[in-house]
C-alpha cells in the first residue's frame, strides 16, 4: 500500500495544531543593552527617533518588539528590512498573524466553533489601510514569510533572572512562565492558548484599589511585558511584576496621545522613555 502524501497544512490548520506557538530564548547581553517596545503597527520612522533618544547603538544593543508591527502607521511594509537587522527582533501580534491568514487565503477549520470563530475574524479583520495592495508583491510575500518565523513568546535572561514576552496575555491556564515555555515546547500550546497570547485582554489596565497585586504575581520570572492591550490614558502601566508597555504609537497622529514605550529590561519598572513621540517630526 502506498504511503498517504502529506500535504503542507493549511495555515488556520496550523493554527489549531499549534503550529504558530514557537518560543525563543536569548541568552544574557553582556556587551549592551537589551531594549523593549511595545506595538510599532508601522511607524518605524519614529521608532528610529526613539532610538535615537536613547542612544541605541546598533553593535551592541538588541530591540525586542512586542509583535502588531505592521497596519495603522504608514510604514508597515519597513517590517521587512527591521526584521533582517541582527539586533531587532519581534514576537508574534494579531495583526502578523492576521496577514499570515489572509495571504494564504485558507478558510478556517470548524473543529471547534469558537476557535473558528476567532480565527474567522482575524482572517477578515480589515486592517491593511490599503498598504498592501500599494507595496511590492514579492516584499509582502517575503514579509509574510518573516512573519511566520515570529515566535509566540521569548524569554529574555537578564542580569538578575528571566524576563518574558508575550504580545497580549499570559493565559490563566499557566500560573508561571516555565508552564507556558513547557507547553509550546511540548507541543502542548493549542489553538486557543495562542489566541490568549495574541489577543485577549484578563483585566482592565488600570489601578483598582480593590484588587490583589500579589493574584499577578508570576512567580519564576523577574518580569513579563505585554503589548497589544493599551493602558488607560496611553500611559505604561504595571502590576506585580507584569509591564504593560504599548501605550499607544498609531494614536499619537490622530488623537495627540500615546507613543512609544522603551524599557531597559534591567530596569522594567523606569522606562527609558514613556509615551514617547518626537516634538518636532
Ligand atoms: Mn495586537
Amino acid at each position: 500500500m502506498n504511503s498517504p502524501i502529506e500535504k503542507p497544512a493549511a495555515v488556520s490548520e496550523q493554527i489549531l495544531l499549534g503550529g504558530f506557538a514557537k518560543h525563543r530564548t536569548f541568552e544574557i547581553n553582556n556587551s549592551g543593552r537589551d531594549i523593549v517596545v511595545g506595538d510599532i503597527h508601522g511607524h518605524f520612522r519614529m521608532l528610529s527617533k526613539a532610538l535615537e533618544a536613547i542612544s541605541f547603538n546598533t553593535e551592541i544593543d538588541r530591540l525586542f518588539a512586542l509583535g502588531d508591527l505592521v497596519d495603522r502607521g504608514p510604514e508597515s511594509i519597513a517590517a521587512l528590512d527591521w526584521l533582517k537587522k541582527p539586533w531587532f527582533y519581534s514576537v508574534l501580534g494579531n495583526h502578523c498573524l492576521s496577514h499570515i491568514l489572509q495571504h494564504e487565503n485558507s478558510r478556517p477549520i470548524g473543529y471547534d466553533p469558537i476557535q473558528a470563530s476567532w480565527l474567522k475574524q482575524l482572517q477578515e479583520i480589515e486592517n491593511d489601510d490599503g498598504w498592501v495592495s500599494n507595496c511590492d508583491p514579492m516584499k509582502y510575500s517575503q514579509l509574510i514569510g518573516e512573519l511566520k518565523k515570529l515566535p509566540v513568546a521569548i524569554t529574555l535572561q537578564s542580569k538578575r533572572g528571566p524576563i518574558g514576552l508575550v504580545h497580549a496575555e499570559l493565559s490563566f491556564h499557566y500560573d508561571s512562565w516555565s508552564s507556558l515555555v513547557s507547553a509550546i515546547d511540548g507541543g502542548d500550546f493549542k489553538a486557543l492558548d495562542i489566541w490568549r497570547a495574541i489577543w485577549a485582554q484578563h483585566f482592565e489596565l488600570r489601578p483598582i484599589e480593590t484588587r490583589s497585586e500579589a493574584k499577578y504575581w508570576v512567580p519564576d520570572v523577574i518580569a513579563i511585558f505585554h503589548g497589544h492591550n493599551i493602558p488607560w490614558y496611553q500611559k505604561p502601566f504595571s502590576i506585580a511584576n507584569r509591564h504593560y508597555i504599548d501605550t499607544g504609537a498609531f494614536l499619537r497622529p490622530y488623537r495627540g496621545e500615546g507613543g512609544f514605550t522603551l524599557v531597559d529590561i534591567e530596569c522594567p519598572d523606569t522606562p527609558l522613555l514613556a509615551s514617547w513621540w518626537p516634538d518636532h517630526e
